[in-house]
Formats: C-alpha cells, sequence, structure tokens
C-alpha cells in the first residue's frame, strides 16, 4: 500500500515535470493548454486555473487543520483520565458542506459559461466529415467534393464543423494539442467545432481502443495559410492521375490494378471501397500506415510488402507474392501522384 501510494506519487510529480517542459512525443510537443491554437484550449486552460486554485485552498485548508490538530491534542503523557467527549459541531459541520456548494456552483457557471461560448453557431464554417475505419481516418469535404485519408488539411483562422463518425467499431477523435475528444460512434454524427488559429502539423490519435492497432491508428491536421488551402482544394479538385510514360510507372500502374485497385481509389484510375485509404495523390501525404512512418523508403515499401507485420491487425493483406523490385515499383507508381508546388511537411518548429 504505502510502496504503490509513493510510486503514485513519482508518477504524478514526472507527470508534472514532463507536461511542464511540453512532452515531446516523436518530435512533436504535444500541449493540451496551448492557447495559441484554439478558443477551446484557452478555454480548458482557464476552467483548470480556477479548478486548480481551489483545489489548492482546500488541500491547504485540510491539511492544515489535520496538522493542527494532530499537533495540538497529541499524547503528552501527562493527560489524567479521558479527554472531555463530545458529538458534533453544528457550525462546523454547516461550514463545510455550505463552502464546498458554492464552489461546486462557481466551478459549474464557469465550465457552462466556457460551453456556451464555444458551442456558439460559426458562420462561414467548412464542414468535414470524418469517418474512423479500423485503423485509420477518412476525410470527405462535401463542399468541395475530395476525398482524402489519414491527412486533414484545414485553412488557418476559419472555423471548422467536423462531422465525426465511424464506419465499423467505435473509435474517438482526437486532435492531442488543439481540441477535446469526440466518440466515433457507427450510426451517430458527432460533432467538433473549432477555429485552428496556428498553423502546423498537429499529431492526432483515435483515443477508444478499437482493436489490436489502436495505439497505432494515428493522424495528422495540416493547418495551412488560407492560399495554401485554396491551392490545394483547386488542385485536388481539378485532380487528373498521370498517364504513366515512364516504363517503371506504366509497370506500377499494371501491378497496382492486379493487386490494390480492388480496396485502394485513386481518382481516374480505380473506384476502390469507402473502407480503405484513398491514395488520389498519396505522393502527397507526409505519412504513411495512418501516421505511422515517414512516407517514404524503406517505409513505404515495407509497408507495401507486409502492412500487418509493421502495423499489428491490420486489414491490408500482406503481398508475399510481390518481389521487392515489384514493390518498388509499385511505391513509384503511388508517389508520382501528387499535387504540384504543395507541400505538407512542415520544418520541426510547427509541430505540435
Ligand atoms: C483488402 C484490401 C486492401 C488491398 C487489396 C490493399 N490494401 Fe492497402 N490498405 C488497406 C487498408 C485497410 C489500409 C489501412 C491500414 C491501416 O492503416 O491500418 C491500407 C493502407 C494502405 C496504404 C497507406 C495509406 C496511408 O494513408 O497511410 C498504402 C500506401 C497502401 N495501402 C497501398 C497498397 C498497395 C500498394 C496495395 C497493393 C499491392 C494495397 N494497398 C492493397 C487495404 C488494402
Ligand atoms: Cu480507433
Amino acid at each position: 500500500m504505502l510502496q504503490r501510494s509513493v510510486g503514485l506519487i513519482i508518477t504524478l510529480i514526472l507527470g508534472m515535470a514532463l507536461a511542464a517542459t511540453g512532452g515531446q512525443a516523436g518530435g512533436h510537443s504535444l500541449d493540451i493548454l496551448d492557447s495559441k491554437a484554439s478558443a477551446y484550449n484557452q478555454e480548458v486552460g482557464h476552467l483548470l486555473r480556477w479548478v486548480l486554485g481551489f483545489a489548492a485552498v482546500v488541500f491547504v485548508v485540510v491539511t492544515g487543520a489535520m496538522t493542527y490538530i494532530t499537533l495540538k491534542f497529541r499524547r503528552t503523557g501527562k493527560e489524567t483520565g479521558e479527554p472531555a467527549q463530545f458529538h458534533g459541531n453544528d457550525r462546523l459541520e454547516v461550514m463545510w458542506t455550505i463552502i464546498p456548494t458554492i464552489i461546486v456552483f462557481i466551478i459549474f457557471g464557469l465550465t457552462a459559461n466556457s460551453m456556451f461560448k464555444l458551442d456558439k453557431p460559426s458562420p462561414g464554417a467548412m464542414t468535414v466529415d470524418v469517418k474512423g475505419w479500423r485503423y485509420f481516418w477518412d476525410y470527405n469535404y462535401p463542399e468541395y467534393g475530395i476525398r482524402n485519408s489519414g491527412e486533414l488539411i484545414v485553412p488557418v483562422g476559419k472555423p471548422l464543423i467536423l462531422n465525426v463518425t465511424s464506419g465499423d467499431v467505435i473509435h474517438s477523435y482526437r486532435i492531442t494539442s488543439m481540441v477535446g475528444t469526440q466518440d466515433a460512434i457507427p450510426g451517430l454524427i458527432n460533432h467538433i467545432r473549432v477555429t485552428p488559429e496556428k498553423v502546423g502539423d498537429y499529431y492526432g490519435q483515435c483515443a477508444e481502443l478499437c482493436g489490436p492497432s489502436h495505439a497505432n491508428m494515428r493522424f495528422r491536421v495540416k493547418v495551412v495559410p488560407q492560399e495554401v488551402f485554396d491551392k490545394f482544394i483547386a488542385e485536388a479538385k481539378a485532380y487528373q492521375a498521370p498517364i504513366p510514360t515512364d516504363p517503371t510507372l506504366v509497370k506500377g500502374e499494371i501491378l497496382f490494378k492486379a493487386n490494390c485497385a480492388a480496396c485502394h481509389a485513386i481518382k481516374g484510375v480505380s473506384q476502390g471501397a469507402p473502407n480503405y485509404p484513398d491514395l488520389t495523390f498519396f505522393g502527397s501525404r507526409t505519412t504513411v500506415g495512418s501516421g505511422m512512418w515517414e512516407n517514404k523508403s524503406p517505409y513505404l515499401e515495407n509497408w507495401i510488402k507486409n502492412s500487418p507485420g509493421v502495423k499489428p491487425g491490420s486489414l491490408m493483406p500482406a503481398f508475399p507474392q510481390l518481389s521487392d523490385s515489384d514493390v518498388k515499383t509499385i511505391a513509384a507508381y503511388l508517389l508520382s501522384h501528387k499535387l504540384e508546388g504543395l507541400d505538407f511537411n512542415f520544418p520541426n518548429s510547427q509541430k505540435y
């Protein structure tokens, strides 16, 4: 018991130290209270400070009273018989009922105030449909007729409404440093309203145990300047898969059509199916395996060759029948599909 308490206290202290230094995770500095990222974080930070303040007062009063009483009434050895006996103290009991009640009402008021503030309708908001599948996230921009998987690209400073749902089991959508979690539940649409206020590459993670690769169900949110977003939309809408002329890419397309097209859509090449990632402009994706690895050699080849081997439980089959050179050829073919002049790889300083 004592050991467990000590362990818990050490964990807490380490956790706080980590939080204070901005806990580094894979090059992303995650900070759920980054007040520049969104109004949501600002409100949460504001509430947290109030609650911590009350908690500190309660802590000092309770431990102070306990220390005082323990010392004042400790056994001295000079006692003669039993000390005076009494039952209860009406004034004290009324106080320790009323004061916490008042504190709870204040916190309730502050919380309700923050919730109303954040729940205001956002005129001119952009809608994105977000759908979780084991183990990746799929995005549709209904206003533009664009689909993308794995990475959500949004403009800075524009209100967003994310319609979050799931195609299979319950997942949960969390953009760590920007906004709170919403569950992705089949047949139900939950909304996240947020205005991203800072350009950058945001780390995201499924937050509901959904199977063996739950922990590997990641994603990125790329908050880009409006003009970059406009360019993205224009290019994505007009996207035409290049007709391969290079012999490697010609072979790549044949291999892709034979092995991959039943599941994966590439606009103009294959229909695919909605429950598998869209690979239309995969060359512009910064990660492979749903936020797991950088989208480059050898990660991409390892993924194509044996996806369940590198990501346990992946619903993409392994392809032992493909030779290493075939895999390279397919990788080159996939990477040749990209949006020109757009780079969603941000410098280190802009990862959250
Ligand atoms: C039975 C359906 C199926 C087939 C066939 C299939 N895949 Fe996949 N693929 C998936 C699924 C499911 C995922 C998502 C897995 C995950 O992230 O957990 C995926 C993910 C990917 C990704 C990563 C996408 C991203 O954004 O991270 C690439 C690249 C990919 N597949 C390429 C291929 C290639 C190349 C082939 C053919 C050699 C192929 N796939 C065949 C189902 C399939
Ligand atoms: Cu999940």
